[in-house]
């Protein structure tokens, strides 16, 4: 199917095979959780500052093994500032969060605690999660630790693809930048072109963007039409000087929506075009 709209031209897909929701619906419902490191900046110094390398080899194997824990289960989980992470944990229960804290706590010389909410735009489920925590008490306060409060999201309640998830890649990266620039100046390209993507999609539609390596930008969004992408990507060239292209999915997990739009990505470098979905729009009753 193909829909030209407005002088973008959106191949709708069904190559990949999907089911149709048995709900007529395609509202999104994101179940996040922020993770958080307790007291973890008074670790850091006490009784002396520790090794810089030591915090970022301990910082980078949390992330490994939140990232091993939460995306075996469906989830997906960004770095963002280390000691702070963000998860997109539709699927995953709060038996499984305590599970997450208490393997951590096991094995590493810092505990976490785990604010979690459910809502219909990522931000907002962000902002719900982070009330959690914020309410049991500062993040560099000794006696507020392994907190596991929110809300959970029932799948049932849901329609059958509740995440939505966009991929974000730069077109020719290699050629652009890494076979012509020396590392930091790519780096900085790249940089500006997420630093500006994260800000237009936070502040246009409540959506969060991560840089995940490379070249790659995921961010987690409620439905959004071709148009909306096609004017984000037109943003970032405007103000960063960097061409970027989009694969959309929507799943019932982080993963399934990530796995899809990854394809949705492949669709992109294939038919040389800037915006495709994974999945055909489903009509609304709104429609
Ligand atoms: N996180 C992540 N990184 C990727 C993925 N695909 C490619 N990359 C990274 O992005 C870089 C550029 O890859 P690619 O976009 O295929 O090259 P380009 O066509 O020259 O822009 C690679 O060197 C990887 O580091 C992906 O699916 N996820
Ligand atoms: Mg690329």
């Amino acid at each position: 199917m193909v829909a030209s709209q407005g002088g973008l031209v959106v191949r709708k897909t069904e190559r990949h095979n999907v089911e149709a929701p048995k709900r007529k619906s395609t509202v999104t419902i994101t179940q996040l959780t922020l993770v958080q490191i307790d007291n973890y900046g008074p670790w850091t110094v006490t009784p002396e500052p520790r090794r810089e390398m030591d915090l970022q080899t301990l910082q980078s194997r949390l992330f490994a093994d939140v990232a091993q824990f939460i995306g075996s289960r469906g989830g997906y989980v960004f770095f963002t500032r280390f000691d702070n992470m963000i998860a997109v944990t539709n699927g995953i229960d709060r038996a499984a969060h305590a599970t997450l804290q208490e393997t951590i706590g096991n094995r590493y010389p810092v505990t976490i605690s785990l604010g979690i909410d459910v809502a219909d735009t990522p931000a907002a489920a962000l902002d719900g999660a982070t009330e959690r925590l914020q309410a049991a008490g500062s993040a560099q306060d000794e006696d507020r630790t392994e907190v596991l409060a929110g809300t959970f999201l029932d799948p049932s309640e849901t329609g059958t693809e509740p995440v939505h998830i966009a991929h974000f890649d730069v077109n020719d990266a290699t050629g652009k930048y890494t076979d012509q620039l020396n590392e930091f100046d790519s780096f900085i390209h790249i940089e500006r072109s997420y630093a500006s993507l994260m800000e237009y999609l936070r502040t246009a539609h409540g959506g969060l963007s991560f840089f995940v390596g490379g070249d790659n930008i995921i961010a987690v969004l409620p439905e959004l039409s071709a148009e909306a992408y096609q004017a984000a990507l037109d943003h970032v060239a405007d103000d960063a000087g960097v061409e970027l292209k989009v694969g959309v999915g929507r799943g019932q997990t982080a993963h399934e929506a990530g796995i899809a739009a990854k394809h949705a990505l492949e669709d992109c470098r294939y038919e040389g075009t800037t915006v495709e979905f994974a999945q055909p729009h489903v009509p609304t009753s709104d429609d």
